[in-house]
């Protein structure tokens, strides 16, 4: 393999981190499930209008390839190497009121984490009988799920174009054919092994075999987040005496992609933002102030429409679940505090 030949394009943290001297470190390396250097960079070689440009294709990536994946994850989470990662789960210690008790801006609040099985490879790499066996334990796990948790299982495979989209649409189901996905090798064996678990309400769902094994879902109309948060978190204990999650002292929970360690939470907020909407630099300076993110409102790269944002916490590692929601709370308080200025 020869040092990747990177363009004017190619402004992830991948390309600014790969340096001559990393590369040469890291070119001959190979995990224990045969990942090499070229897999982790392929989907940011690939895209260059990628933002990270990584994934960790097992475990292992993360130690084996330390010397570029180290340098991401501190940059993208603000994180100091030196710190140990903590949990949170207790709803009583958010610090949080109704951030719009009119209901006027806060249209749908949901917060999700990612999990992946301590026994697998992550998602690039594992293979299409360990996929189908992730799949078998967690719906397992999933029918043991009592009261306002309780819910079905739908494959992908068996399910009409018809239903598919309305739950995309919905904002309920994930999309295929993610680009970025592609090239780390996330879409092999498409549609097969992945499918969506939700309750009646589909306030409670669960992803399973997309970017992770598992993305467990508290999703709900209007800004109540603690209603949010503590539904999330209830389904996480239940969860965890049946499914045993990847986790390590210092990363946290792993998940493929650097921007998910740690809590692997994102915690959002689709708000009306119309006059915030008009002046991008004030807005965006209020958003990095309190370390959020904006997206379109159908997801990650997606468009944004009728003056509705996709607002959630940034960093994730490092910090607990409880300050990842904060983090949110904070901010959107700002956000509806500059708004108001500005009708
Ligand atoms: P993820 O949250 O898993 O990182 P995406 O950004 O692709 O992934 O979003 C997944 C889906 O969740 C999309 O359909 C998106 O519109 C929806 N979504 C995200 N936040 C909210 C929210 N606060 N209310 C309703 N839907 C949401
Ligand atoms: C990228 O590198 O841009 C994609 N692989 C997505 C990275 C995670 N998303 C994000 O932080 N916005």
């Amino acid at each position: 393999m020869k040092y990747p030949e990177f363009t004017k394009q190619h402004q992830s943290l991948m390309a600014s981190n790969l340096t001559q001297a990393v590369f040469t470190q890291l070119q001959d390396v190979v995990t224990t499930n045969g990942v090499t250097l070229n897999d982790v960079i392929n989907s940011g070689l690939l895209n260059p209008d990628s933002d990270i440009g990584v994934y960790a294709w097992d475990t292992e990536s993360y130690q084996d390839f330390a010397s570029l994946f180290n340098p991401i994850i501190s940059q993208y989470h603000e994180f100091n190497e030196n710190t140990l990662h903590t949990t949170n789960l207790n709803p009583d210690n958010l610090n949080i009121n109704d951030p719009d008790p009119n209901n006027k801006y806060i249209v749908s609040t949901r917060i999700r984490v990612g999990r992946n099985l301590a026994e697998m490879p992550l998602g690039p790499a594992i293979t299409k009988a360990q996929r189908d066996e992730v799949e078998t334990q967690t719906v397992t796990a999933l029918t043991k799920m009592t009261g306002s948790l309780s819910g079905q299982y739908f494959a992908l495979s068996g399910m009409s174009d018809e239903v598919k989209t309305q739950l995309i649409n919905d904002h309920f189901l994930f999309k295929a054919g993610d680009r970025f996905f592609e090239a780390a090798g996330l879409n092999r064996d498409w549609p097969e092994g992945r499918g969506i678990y939700h309750n009646n309400d589909k306030t409670f769902l669960v992803w399973i075999n997309e970017e992770d094994q598992l993305r467990i879902i508290s999703m709900q109309a209007g800004g109540n987040i603690t209603e949010v948060f503590t539904r999330l978190t209830t389904a996480l204990t239940e969860l965890e005496q049946h499914l045993n999650f990847s986790f390590t002292q210092r990363l946290g929970y792993i998940s493929s992609c650097p921007t998910n360690l740690g809590t692997a939470m994102r915690a959002s907020v689709h708000i009306k933002l119309p006059y915030l909407g008009k002046n991008m630099p004030l807005f965006k300076s209020i958003t990095k102030t309190y370390h959020l993110q904006i997206r379109g409102i159908h997801g990650e790269h997606s468009a944004i429409e009728g003056g509705v944002y996709d607002i959630s916490n940034r960093r994730r590692l490092g910090i607990t679940e409880v300050e990842c929601v904060q983090d949110l709370y904070n901010g959107v308080l700002a956000l509806i505090t500059q708004e108001k200025l500005l009708e």
